[in-house]
């Protein structure tokens, strides 16, 4: 059965915004200070700021390449330094971290002296999906967020491995046909719709569910000729007619992981990007793209892993750890998992 989604009723009518929504479960906890709602706000700001930005591209002259080559290597948009720039600018004023990462800095981000640090850990990856901006596909940004273990004013590397279970909240922005912010603390996953004439993200999709199997799956098929037999074995069965089980399964790959995630997170299957023979590891980020998405689509009660085990479960070895990837539909990432052991 198909989910519509729209807003909750409200007794005032006026819709839960996300500051609202966080508040009302901060006081659930009676411990809280509030700095995890104000490290939120910072964040649904940047991703504001993001959007707009993102809505003008090829009016605001942000279109192309800045001529500098990242940490991974890639060709940085300009979109991309601008997402970075404004993540860390809202954040790093605000006294709730004390260290950030992004997939775009090699290094960790300490907090300038002039500011106050807290007891949180945020990384980001900016803006991912760069391939899609200048071709007007959806992109996003994706957030991850864990409480600092160590002591000092400065977070260290430490604070930022940590395995993914440890996560307190992940969530990610995705800038589509509707800007759209995704998170959860692990107990429910929770979608809000920017309404751009107030500038407010509200609750539209309350406490979402991955349909335990769906019918696509999601894979960039350009690179068959590097996969291990495993998977080139499992995409076959895919692809396979059996009409009881649902098969063949449709393709679907915006080529953007926020925009083939959120697809598979409303409408179930499966998103894959494995190891090959080039690279084993794949191309995903351990800490800025697979661990918030496993964080979501767990709490949406899915699944995700490496092909082995739970991707939650992996302990990073450094700050840009690629793993490969199998997420989505409990059922289907079962049956990637299954082939994978074969
Ligand atoms: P970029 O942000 O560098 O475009 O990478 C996007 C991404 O990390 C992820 O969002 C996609 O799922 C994946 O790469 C697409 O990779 P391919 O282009 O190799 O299919």
């Amino acid at each position: 059965m198909e989910t519509s989604w729209g807003p909750p009723p409200t007794t005032d009518g006026i819709g839960t915004t996300l500051e609202r929504h966080i508040l009302e479960r901060q006081r659930a906890h009676p411990q809280a200070t509030g700095d995890f709602t104000g490290l939120f706000q910072q964040v649904a700001l940047a991703a504001k700021l993001i959007a707009s930005r993102v809505n003008q591209a090829g009016l605001a002259g942000i279109l192309g390449l800045t001529g500098a080559i990242n940490v991974q290597g890639e060709e940085v948009q300009k979109l991309d330094d601008f997402a970075n720039r404004t993540l860390i600018k809202c954040v790093e004023a605000s006294g709730h971290v004390c260290v950030m990462a992004s997939e775009e800095v090699e290094e960790i981000i300490l907090v300038p002296e002039r500011y106050p640090t807290g007891k949180y850990v945020l990384m980001f990856d900016p803006l991912d999906g760069s391939t899609n901006i200048d071709v007007n596909v959806s992109i996003g940004t994706i957030f991850s967020v864990h409480r600092r273990v160590t002591v000092g004013r400065d977070g260290t590397l430490a604070d930022c491995l940590q395995r993914g279970s440890a996560q307190i909240a992940a969530g990610y922005v995705i800038y589509g046909s509707s800007t759209m912010l995704v998170y959860t603390t692990g107990d429910g996953v929770h979608g809000f719709t920017l309404d751009p004439s107030v500038g407010e993200f509200f609750l539209s999709h309350e406490n979402i569910r991955i349909p335990p199997r769906g019918k696509t799956y999601s894979i960039n098929e350009g690179n068959a000729g590097k996969w291990d037999k495993p998977v080139s074995d499992w995409v076959s069965w895919l692809k396979s007619a059996d009409a009881e089980a649902g098969r063949p399964y449709a393709l679907r790959y915006v080529g953007t992981l926020v925009a083939d995630f959120h697809r598979t997170l409303l409408k179930g299957g499966v998103f894959a990007y494995p190891g090959d023979k080039k690279s084993p590891q794949g191309k995903l980020r351990l800490l800025y793209e697979c661990a918030p998405m496993a964080l979501i689509a767990e709490a949406a009660r899915g699944a995700a892993s490496d092909g082995k085990g739970r991707i939650l479960d992996i302990v990073p070895t450094e700050l840009h750890a690629r793993t490969p990837l199998f997420i989505g539909s409990r059922d289907d990432v079962a049956d990637a998992i299954r082939f994978m052991g074969s």
